[in-house]
């Protein structure tokens, strides 16, 4: 039987980090369509993450984008957060949005291209000491659009380095956590295109180096929780880029193209203790709201992800064991299943109340009128920095 005050009590201290991107304008290479109320700056972006906390009560943490969030005076901008409540989460880099990053950054041949994409790196670490941040979140778009382009191995060597050098820059309490992705922008190869590469970087770095899963990242049929689970097995599981896709990396919002498999990856978190503060993996979103309004959107993707970890938390794990080493095939995925046809929304309405929170986070926020508020206020939003 499932403890469920120990599945409330675990809904109460999920933490799930919003991306200051998915606040601003994006779209796709077709078009951006401005929203109206978008803000204009970081501090802006940081007021928006702060509703959809107040409306969630578990959206603690905004992620940065450097350098689209760049401000003079880091230490203020997160003193700005804390007093609304939130903290800065993983400082992102960028390099890829530099013409000297056309045949990539810290893989490109020319050395002094490679010194520039390491300098932005350690200035991110810098940031992270400003503002607190505990994680360097690292997603390159190195890689090549024609055989015999550039050489596989070397950019390897180039990449391993420039990562060791940036190591070296954190402090005992900071981590670098490396995403990968399968292709796009580059078409041919892809310096780190997927889990074992980024997991084999991170072993030879140390323990503060961790995988970073982007559900949007993969091919399609790629069993996603089978490397959670190993991820987890090994201590390597740095956090979670949730989004949904139905073809690549679409940025959809979590939980919206298939939540059976949000759902199955959560259940490997569960299983594997990957919800304990100690383990520190980092549940964040990487989303871009192109056609729906953004703050809804974001607060509907936390509600998306709170779902399916009520799900996955009331999976009946001794049952669960018994059928499987009876070998009971279709005990065993019943038990699973069992949790999944479950309706937890009553379950978090009352965790929400007990919480003193509305139990319906998207009326809460529609009440608050912030949405006029930020229509009226805020003219000439910013775009996020994608689609441009
Ligand atoms: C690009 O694919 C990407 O979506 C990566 O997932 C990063 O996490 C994100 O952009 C922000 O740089
Ligand atoms: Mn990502
Ligand atoms: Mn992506």
């Amino acid at each position: 039987m499932t403890d469920l005050s120990a599945v409330k009590a675990a809904l109460k201290a999920q933490e799930i980090e919003t991306p200051s991107w998915g606040y601003g304008n994006s779209g796709t290479r077709f078009k951006v369509f401005a929203q109206e109320g978008v803000p204009r700056d970081p501090y802006e972006k940081i007021e928006d993450a702060a509703q959809v906390h107040a409306a969630t009560g578990v959206a603690p943490r905004v992620s940065l984008h450097i350098p689209w969030d760049r401000v003079d005076d880091f230490a203020a901008l997160a003193a700005f957060a804390r007093e609304r409540g939130l903290q800065v989460g993983a400082v992102n880099s960028n390099t890829f949005q530099d013409d000297d990053f056309r045949l990539g950054s810290v893989a490109h041949a020319d050395p002094k291209v490679r010194r520039k994409a390491v300098e932005h790196l350690l200035e991110c670490v810098d940031i992270m000491d400003a503002t607190g941040s505990r994680d360097l979140k690292l997603w390159f778009a190195d890689g090549t659009n024609y055989p015999g382009q550039d050489d596989i191995t070397g950019r390897q060597d180039r990449l391993a380095e420039a990562l060791a050098e940036v190591y070296a820059r954190l402090g005992d309490e900071q981590r670098m956590i490396l995403e990968y992705k399968l292709f796009e922008p580059a078409f041919y190869h892809t310096d780190v295109p997927d889990w074992g590469t980024s997991y084999a970087h991170c072993l030879k770095l140390g323990p503060k180096a961790k995988v970073v899963v982007d559900t949007g990242h993969h091919a399609p049929g790629t069993n996603i929780e089978f490397i959670v689970a190993f991820l987890l097995r090994e201590d390597r599981l740095g956090a979670f880029d949730f989004n949904s896709r139905f073809y690549a990396d679409d940025d959809l919002m979590v939980g919206s193209a298939d939540p059976f498999q949000l759902f199955r990856i959560l259940h490997e978190v569960a299983k594997n203790d990957g919800f304990a503060p100690g383990r520190q993996v980092a549940f964040m979103l990487d989303q871009c709201h192109n056609i729906e309004g953004k703050i809804p959107a974001v607060i509907r993707s936390v509600m998306n992800v709170q779902e399916a970890t009520a799900k996955a938390l009331l999976v009946d794990l001794d049952a669960l064991r018994s059928a499987q080493s009876a070998g009971d095939v279709l005990g065993a995925n019943a038990v699973l299943m069992d949790a999944y046809n479950t309706d937890v929304r009553p379950l978090l309405r009352e965790v929400r109340e007990e919480q003193g929170l509305d139990p319906d986070p998207l009326a809460a926020y529609r009440a608050t009128g912030w949405q006029q508020r930020i229509v009226a206020d805020r003219v000439g939003g910013t775009q996020a920095g994608w689609g441009a």
